[in-house]
């Protein structure tokens, strides 16, 4: 007779419900619980703050479409990653959280770390629950993995009481549960598709929106077919970028204002009408637009804008629908329409301004110029991980993406400090599939505080991450050091100091080299690019460039009033 723990339970259910990847930080009382996943076969990474593991299992879980794990102590550890559950939600990644918690006999005594962690997490999950005995533990992770990946999907929280860690039960009396299936695939109703398509044929200046959800949903291929088959201009959302190449011909992101204002019909697919996309709503959209709405969760259908046509279901199933019904029609949209010239004329304007500023060389180095560089040298098949402000938001107009779940950035909850744990997820990936991609951070330098001790997370498991600072000594915007001494003459920098400075010319690229990774402090374009070629290079070890920029380097002049910093 074999006696199995309660440890051993949640590891092996993990691993029965294919969870590969297990993120946390162990004390008290989950230690036992991290041993176990990886006697299991689970690889387990520790990281140096729960937010941050967080990030990286929900990543797992958005580049895979099965969720990691993250592991987290009682109380103050799980509150940590409620930070990462929140935006593993809003993003609607798959996460599965699990979290130590009091022994019974202590709850509500006052129990070292005691909080109400199951009801804590309901804000922040679609499933939060504890397993009422060990016996319980394989359906609860069972019902956590496969509520984290079916329906729209999210984080879920799994409790384990301290004392059920430990505690054991005969082996024979407890069940695994088999591997659940990936979610049922949908599609949407017939006479819905005919509508779509006579709407879109119907059209005069008609635009595929691609979010992230077409990327989630592996619609990359059907989405070529389409795209080309009806010749339709295409935007991608942040995180859309890549599903389809940025250089295809039909990518129209370089015109991104004009083609959300002019457009007549929209075939929304897989991105939220949400602040991204302005709401689908005036100045940003013609209130007269209809849209085609593709979604797999029913209750989006009409938020903001009511759809004139509601597609439910599975994206890339749904495209394939789309593209048997153009098929039949051999209908195309033509290339020599107004709307076509609208639209290049823009992006061949907006191509110039960019390339003005990015052949400045004038020092300090200007965004633009940063970016022109580093894409040249980038290699197509690398995943681009960015956060910032002006850094995510220019680096998304710079930096091209050419695959699909490519791109990871702040997101639909426009987070900071998410980039190291996405890399350090996206970087354990590689390790295990050996394709060859590079994982590059593009950071900036307050975005990259947020999370940036797990630098040493990347320097101990030897992830070849290379993470580009940004650094132009702030939030938006900084001084130079010489404006910076100047007030701390003038007297306490609390009362003085703009809100959004940061250390002028702070040494990032230091704190790389204390953990033993490559740190390189780059002030020119030679610089940069010898730097970043040698980081690409390496393959075992992280690097980190700590880009000094001009301070009050801003975004290109914007046309319309509303495109000024709004949100992040
Ligand atoms: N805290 C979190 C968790 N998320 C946020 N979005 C913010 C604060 C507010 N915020 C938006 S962008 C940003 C901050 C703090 C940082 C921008 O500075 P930086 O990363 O240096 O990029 P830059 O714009 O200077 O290029």
């Amino acid at each position: 007779m074999e006696d199995v723990t309660g440890a051993q339970l949640i590891a092996e259910s993990l691993k029965a419900q294919n969870v590969e990847y297990m993120f946390g930080i162990v004390g008290v009382p989950v230690i036992e619980v991290a041993m176990a996943a990886q006697a299991a076969g689970i690889k387990y990474v520790g990281m140096r703050n729960e937010q941050a593991a967080c990030y990286a299992a929900s990543t797992i879980g958005y580049l895979t479409g099965r969720p990691g794990a993250c592991l987290v102590v009682s109380g103050p550890g799980l509150i940590h990653a409620l930070g990462g559950m929140a935006n593993a939600n809003m993003n609607c990644w798959p996460v599965v959280v699990i979290g130590g918690s009091s022994d019974r006999n202590q709850e509500t005594a006052g129990a070292f770390q005691e909080f109400p962690q199951v009801e804590a997490c309901r804000l922040y999950s679609k499933f939060s629950a504890r397993p009422s005995s060990l016996a319980a533990i394989p359906s609860v992770i069972e019902k956590a993995v496969r509520t984290s990946m079916y329906g729209r999907p999210g984080a879920c929280y799994v409790d384990i009481a301290g004392d059920m860690v430990n505690a054991k039960v005969e082996r024979s009396t407890v069940r695994l549960v088999s591997c659940c299936p990936p979610p049922p695939v949908s599609l949407a109703d017939h006479s819905a598709i005919t509508e779509a398509i006579s709407v879109l044929k119907a059209a005069k200046r008609p635009l595929v929106i691609i979010g992230k959800g077409a990327a989630y949903g592996h619609a990359e291929i059907a989405l070529k077919g389409f795209v080309e088959m009806t010749g339709l201009p295409f935007l991608p959302t942040p995180m859309g970028k890549g599903v389809l190449p940025d250089d295809h011909p039909n990518c129209v992101a370089a015109a991104r204002s004009r083609a959300l204002l002019q457009a007549d019909v929209v075939l929304l697919l897989g991105a939220r009408l949400n602040w991204i996309l302005h709401f689908g709503l005036p100045p940003r959209f013609d209130p007269e637009v209809k849209v085609i709405q593709v979604d797999l969760c029913a209750e989006e259908m009409g938020n903001n804008v009511r759809p004139a046509v509601a597609l439910l279901g599975d994206i890339n199933a749904i495209v394939i629908q789309l593209l048997t019904c153009v098929r039949k029609d051999v209908w195309k949209y033509p290339s020599d329409t107004e709307w076509w010239s609208t639209l290049k004329d823009k992006i061949v304007a907006n191509a110039k301004i960019s390339k003005a500023l990015a052949l400045q060389s004038t020092l300090p180095m200007n965004y633009y110029t940063v970016f022109h560089h580093v894409s040249q040298l980038l290699p197509r098949d690398c995943i681009i991980v960015s956060e910032g402000a002006n850094t995510m938001d220019i680096g998304r107009t710079m930096l091209n993406n050419y695959l699909p779940r490519h791109r990871l950035d702040a997101g639909t909850f426009g987070t900071m400090g998410v980039g190291l744990g996405f890399a350090i997820a996206a970087a354990a990936l590689e390790r295990s599939e050996k394709k060859g991609t590079r994982i590059v951070c593009v950071e900036g330098d307050s975005a990259f505080g947020f999370s940036g001790m797990e630098v040493e997370t990347m320097c101990r498991y030897n992830l070849p991450v290379v993470i580009i600072v940004v650094n132009n000594n702030g939030i938006y915007s900084g001084v130079d050091p010489e404006t910076w001494k100047e007030m701390a003459k003038m007297g306490d920098l609390t009362s003085i100091a703009p809100p959004v400075t940061l250390l002028p010319e702070a040494r990032y690229d230091e704190i790389m080299t204390a953990f033993g990774g490559r740190g390189f402090l780059v002030r020119t374009v030679q610089e940069l690019c010898s730097a970043l070629q040698v980081s690409l290079n390496d393959w075992e070890r992280p690097s980190l460039l700590n880009v000094l920029i001009d301070p009050s380097s801003d975004r290109k002049q914007q046309e319309f009033p509303w495109l000024t910093r709004a949100n992040l």
